[in-house]
């Protein structure tokens, strides 16, 4: 049974959306945010950096929601969300996870708390729109990606997908959200239908009619 400490649309949504379609055994543990849940001795243990997710896996204790997933595909090597070692494929799914945790999310993090860039109250503007380019320069990158193939790893669903429809979630209140990309707008149509990320967005209370609403 995994335990995966979470909190409603964090970086705990792709783990959850990956649980979910791998039909794995898990339990849900709420990290209460606003009681600084968080910050807990308890949960520092398994998360040193004070950050949601963490996932509990029997004697295993992991942090970083990328690797998290990761390590999820591989206990299920048959699901087909990550290719065969040493294949082209699961090297670009990597080469898409990276992109998404170590670019889009920092940039979509550095947005959303500009306070932690700069000491500077007046500096938090030019935070707030220098990362508001940058994240538009990352959606470009995907949007292109997403001109010749149906998802980010050619036809087939992977878990670079999950990632990636996690952050286009917390892209919704951005003025040039996904929704007006046109490539990536019909992929998120498309992702819309998938039976995990409605049932763990239904249960985390991400409205999925939003991403219609905006239109490109
Ligand atoms: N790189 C980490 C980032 C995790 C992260 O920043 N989580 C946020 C929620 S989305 C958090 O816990 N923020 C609380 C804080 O920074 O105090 C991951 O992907 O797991």
């Amino acid at each position: 049974m995994f335990q995966l400490y979470y909190y409603p649309n964090n970086a705990s949504l792709a783990p959850h959306f990956l649980l979910h379609h791998l039909q794995a055994p898990y339990e849900l543990v709420l990290v209460d945010r606003k009681a600084n849940a968080h910050k807990s001795d308890d949960y520092l243990r398994l998360n040193p950096m004070g950050r949601i997710p963490a996932l509990v896996d029997g004697e295993l204790t992991l942090f970083e929601s990328a690797a998290i997933c990761v390590h999820l595909c591989e206990r299920y090597p048959q699901s087909g969300l990550l290719p065969p070692v040493g294949s082209h494929e699961r090297a670009h799914v990597f080469q898409w996870l990276m992109f998404l945790t170590n670019t889009l999310q920092s940039q979509l993090m550095a947005r959303y708390y500009p306070s932690r860039q700069t000491d500077d109250v007046e500096g938090v503007t030019s935070v707030i729109a220098a990362q508001d380019r940058r994240i538009e320069e990352s959606l470009a990158i995907l949007d292109a990606q997403l001109a010749t193939s149906a998802y980010l790893v050619d036809a087939q669903l992977t878990a670079c997908d999950y990632y990636l429809f996690m952050l286009a979630c917390w892209c919704l209140p951005l003025e040039r959200s996904p929704a007006r990309y046109p490539h990536l707008s019909r992929y998120i149509r498309l992702l819309c239908d998938d039976l995990s990320i409605k049932a763990v967005c239904a249960l985390e209370g991400i409205d999925l009619s939003r991403f219609t609403l905006v239109g490109i």
